[in-house]
């Protein structure tokens, strides 16, 4: 069998649902982009790929040695389930993050490249790294078409695929791209809740709750109510895309929903161990913890004002402006009054400033 057979069968032993080989060659339109989004600051300050576009558009910058790329496209539905209907006190994980999806996807191409040595080849494999934009290896090597959401969408499986490559010395034939697109559909714009997909293909990551509820900082003040009853990643362009039914449906719901109040009673400890897969600076779980006060703000009503009351006492205050905020949205009469005391007595003019707001 010749070697891209075998990647091939390999790659579909193991799960994915679409695969491609393409030249390791840049990426030079990819890197227009990136640059112009950093420009423009629709790369919210995200690292990743925007820090040097230069080398992320390039395999040949890190492996001198590349020729090819063999890239993949694993499902993660319908394993990831589906959160359900919301419940007050809960909050929802989007299904990329519901366990390592990874990490099949990961062996799969360990696997490609544990075949291209013993062929006698250089081999790495590249997975969410900041030396490759995945998703124009994967549209190049016709393992998908780009997406109007800028997600690569796949036959059979739409949107809900992660993607990866192995950049090897071996010279693999190219496959060619997808002349498919996304036709008359427009359905993930309006389907964003902030608007966040400006025009079809380019996304202001400053406005997408997938970066804002994995950045540092504070939540801005204008996205927090559109958060709902998200705690990390969000799935809302991938739901509307037509091509994602078939396996959207078939995922059973009851997996990937939390107690908030639990997480907001848990050490750090308990939280990195929780949550090891997920992306928050530091793996510090007060992003977490702003997350889930904010969660609580939408959704836990009355039964909330207990625990945020807690937090409003918080020694970082960061926590406290997000729980002074949560406070704010519930119409209760003990909630008020723990926010007349942060008015008075908190130290920190920017937690002062979300009391005076939350109250008016
Ligand atoms: C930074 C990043 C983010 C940022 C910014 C996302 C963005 N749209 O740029 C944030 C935090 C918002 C994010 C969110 C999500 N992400 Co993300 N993210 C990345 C990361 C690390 C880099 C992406 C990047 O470089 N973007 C810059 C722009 C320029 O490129 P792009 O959108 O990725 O690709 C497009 C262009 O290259 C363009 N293109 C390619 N060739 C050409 C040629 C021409 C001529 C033109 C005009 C354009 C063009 O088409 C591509 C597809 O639309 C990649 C991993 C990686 N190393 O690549 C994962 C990745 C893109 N993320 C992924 C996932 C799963 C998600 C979420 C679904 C998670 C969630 N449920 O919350 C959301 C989806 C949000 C969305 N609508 O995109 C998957 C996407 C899989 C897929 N099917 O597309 C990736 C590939 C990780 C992986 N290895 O599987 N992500
Ligand atoms: S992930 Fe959510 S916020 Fe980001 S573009 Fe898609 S729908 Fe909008
Ligand atoms: S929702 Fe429609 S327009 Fe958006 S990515 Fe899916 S198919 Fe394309």
């Amino acid at each position: 069998m010749e070697l891209r057979e075998r990647i091939g069968k390999l790659l579909t032993d193991a799960g994915c649902v679409g695969f491609g080989f393409t030249t390791a060659e840049p990426f030079p339109e990819v890197r227009v982009r990136l640059a112009d989004a950093v420009a423009s600051g629709r790369s919210a300050g995200l690292p990743f790929t925007f820090r040097d576009p230069a080398t992320s558009t390039d395999p040949g910058a890190s492996f001198p040695w590349a020729t090819s790329l063999a890239v993949a496209a694993m499902p993660y539905v319908p394993d990831s389930g589906s959160p359900g209907p919301a419940s007050p006190g809960t909050a929802r994980i989007a299904r990329f993050a519901t366990s390592d999806h990874y990490r099949p996807l990961r062996a799969a191409l360990g696997a490609v490249a544990a075949l291209l040595v013993a062929a006698g080849h250089r081999a790495e494999v590249l997975v969410d790294d900041a030396r490759l934009v995945d998703r124009a290896a994967a549209v190049r090597a016709g393992v998908g078409w780009a997406g109007s959401s800028t997600l690569v969408l796949v036959p059979g499986a739409g949107p809900w695929v992660l993607l990866g490559s192995v950049v090897t010395d071996a010279a693999l034939a190219p496959t060619e791209a997808m002349r498919r697109t996304c036709g008359t559909c427009t359905a993930c714009l309006p389907a964003c809740p902030t608007g966040a997909i400006i025009a079809p293909g380019v996304l202001d990551a400053r406005r997408c709750l997938s970066a804002v509820l994995q950045s540092p900082g504070w939540i801005p003040s204008e996205v927090r109510v559109a958060v709902g009853d998200r705690l990390y990643g969000c799935d809302d362009c991938l739901e509307a895309c037509p091509p994602g039914d078939r396996l959207l449906a078939a995922a059973v719901p009851g997996k990937g929903r939390v107690d908030v109040y639990r997480l907001l009673a848990a050490d750090d400890r308990s939280l990195r161990a929780g949550y090891p897969h997920f992306f928050v600076p530091r793996h510090e779980g007060r992003w977490l913890r702003r997350n889930a006060l904010v969660v609580l703000g939408n959704t836990g009503g009355g039964d909330a004002v207990g625990v945020l009351a807690g937090y409003a006492a918080h020694p970082d205050p960061m926590l406290r402006g997000h729980a002074v905020w949560a406070l704010g949205r519930v119409a209760d009469a003990r909630a008020r009054a723990v926010l007349g005391v942060v008015t008075r007595t908190d130290p920190e003019p920017d937690v002062v400033a979300e009391a005076v707001a939350a109250l008016a």
